[in-house]
Formats: C-alpha cells, sequence, structure tokens
C-alpha cells in the first residue's frame, strides 16, 4: 500500500508569511507560491499574506497562524543572503529551527520556501530565475503534505 497526498489544492486555505528584508526575491517567491495554489485548483480568496520584518520573525507569525485553526497550511517565504556579516548564521539558522519548531507542534503543515545564499544572484536564481522558484516549490509542498497528512488521522 503506497499513501500520499494529492495535489489538488480546491477548497484548501492558504497563510503565507513573507520576509519584507530582501523584499525583491521575498516577492518573487510569493508570485511562484500563488501561481502554484491557483494552477492546483486554489483561488486567489484562499491565500492570506502576512509580512514582517525579516526571516528571523517568520516563525512567530508561523506560530501565532498555525494556534489560529483557521488554515490548513502556511508557507514561510524570505531570503538570508549572507554577504559579509555573521548576521546570517543567527538569522538563518533561527528562521530554520523556529519554522520547523512550529511545523512540529501539531498544527498545519508548515513549509520552508526561505532562501539562503551567499549572494543575492543566487537567491535570484532561486526565486524565479534559472534554477526555479522555491516558492512554487513551497507551495506545492504545502499541497502535498495537508493531502498527505488528511489520510494520516
Ligand atoms: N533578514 C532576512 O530576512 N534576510 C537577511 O538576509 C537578513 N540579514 O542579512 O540581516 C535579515 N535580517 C533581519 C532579521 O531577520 C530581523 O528582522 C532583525 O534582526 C530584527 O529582529
Amino acid at each position: 500500500m503506497v499513501v500520499q497526498g494529492s495535489l489538488d489544492a480546491k477548497g484548501l486555505r492558504f497563510a503565507v508569511v513573507i520576509s519584507r528584508f530582501n523584499e525583491t526575491i521575498s516577492n518573487r517567491l510569493l508570485d511562484g507560491a500563488k501561481d502554484c495554489i491557483l494552477r492546483h485548483g486554489g483561488n486567489e480568496e484562499s491565500i492570506t499574506e502576512f509580512y514582517c520584518p525579516g526571516s528571523f520573525e517568520i516563525p512567530v507569525v508561523a506560530q501565532r497562524l498555525s494556534k489560529s485553526g483557521k488554515y490548513d497550511a502556511i508557507i514561510c517565504l524570505g531570503a538570508v543572503i549572507r554577504g559579509d556579516t555573521p548576521h546570517f548564521d543567527y538569522v538563518a539558522g533561527e528562521a530554520a529551527k523556529g519554522i520547523a519548531q512550529v511545523a512540529l507542534s501539531g498544527g498545519c503543515p508548515v513549509m520552508f520556501g526561505v532562501l539562503t545564499t551567499d549572494t543575492t544572484d543566487q537567491a535570484m536564481e532561486r526565486a524565479g530565475g534559472k534554477t526555479g522558484n522555491r516558492g512554487w516549490d513551497a507551495a506545492l509542498g504545502a499541497i502535498e503534505m495537508v493531502r498527505l497528512l488528511e489520510q494520516i488521522k
């Protein structure tokens, strides 16, 4: 027997948490996520966008959304770019750890669509450039996870 999630977004409610830091990239990830949801049977009304200052703040917003019970999935989007600062490690690490913690807390599926790259060019490549769009991928994963977990109750 094989259990897997379908890719049907019809009727699902999505919360998308978007970091405004590096917002050109975040917005491209958002465009990808929305396109994916619409192409899989969802509609504009099923997507609610929540903006926070930076990726460090994504987990607390995701946690509140998860507790609200109003959404079937939460998609977290942002870009942490290394540049020359050790700040990168703290921001990227805390974002990843915090999002994973919310995902495991037992609410709805929470997707990690936060890019962690060395350069802006690398981030652009992953946000609708030559290596695809991680926002699109995160949304597809959200749909699959909702439909998978529906079968494991
Ligand atoms: N936030 C990001 O989302 N990406 C970054 O690259 C970044 N850098 O490089 O500093 C960043 N910093 C802000 C951080 O997320 C918090 O908003 C800030 O520290 C206030 O808590």
